[in-house]
């Protein structure tokens, strides 16, 4: 008994998830993707109190994707394809600077799939890891090639602070909570191409409707 909330993380749910992310003809489901982030932030709120500025940016914009999904225009957010049309052809996003559309769904979701290019590298470096590779330093790594670009200096540095707090790969592997170590390999090696399927059609989706800038 209990609610999702208190339930442990396992990564098979999040492998699972993003894999119903996709409809047939290849477009986002929103509220797939959005379960998917929960999951994972549930992962990160497993590895203790000093990543909670990140948890709570994150839920922050997962409540916003849940409000627009939610709201009265619901029926537009159902995928993040029919989001963007709507969205664009409403004018309902900032495009060039902050104005009346802080939260719009396309600039919410924007940092969320940048954080997922992210996650991306830094699962498929776990994968490829060995035993005794760091979790700090892949999980750098990673940042430093994706999401710092798009982080003002602060942040970065209070990101890196936060890594250096991270498990070690076995307590990592343990927290994945797929079994023994070649288990949690297998089942990376099974489910990121998901991932980076759900990333490329955002990105090519977000290239083509110029919207990789939003403010
Ligand atoms: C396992 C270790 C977890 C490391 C997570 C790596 C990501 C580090 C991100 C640190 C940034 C958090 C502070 C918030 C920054 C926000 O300013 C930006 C831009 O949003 P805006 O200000 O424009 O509204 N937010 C983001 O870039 C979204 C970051 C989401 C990170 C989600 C990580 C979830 C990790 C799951 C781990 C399994």
């Amino acid at each position: 008994a209990g609610t999702e909330e208190d339930q442990k993380f396992c990564l098979q749910e999040v492998l699972d998830t993003f894999k119903l992310c996709l409809s047939e003809n290849k477009e986002v489901y929103l509220e797939q993707y959005v379960a998917g982030w929960r999951k994972l932030i549930k992962l990160l709120n497993s590895l203790g109190s000093v990543f909670g500025f990140i948890s709570n940016d994150a839920v922050n914009k997962i409540h916003i994707l849940v409000a627009h999904l939610n709201g009265e225009n619901g029926s537009q957010y159902v995928t993040v394809q029919s989001m963007v049309k709507y969205e664009l052809e409403n004018e309902l996003v900032d495009l060039t600077k902050r104005g009346g559309h802080p939260e719009s769904g396309c600039r919410t979701l924007l940092r969320l799939h940048r954080a997922l290019r992210w996650l991306e590298l830094f699962l498929g470096r776990l994968r490829t890891s060995s035993e005794d590779s760091k979790t700090s330093v892949m999980c750098s790594e990673s940042y430093n090639e994706s999401l710092s670009q798009h982080h003002p200096w602060v942040v970065r540095k209070a990101a890196g602070l936060a890594f250096c707090m991270l498990p070690g790969r076995p307590a990592f592997f343990e927290v994945m909570n797929v079994g023994p170590p070649e288990q949690v390999v297998a089942k990376l090696g099974e489910g990121l191409p998901l991932i980076s399927e759900v990333y490329q059609i955002t990105e090519e989706l977000y290239t083509q409707h110029n919207l990789m800038d939003l403010p």
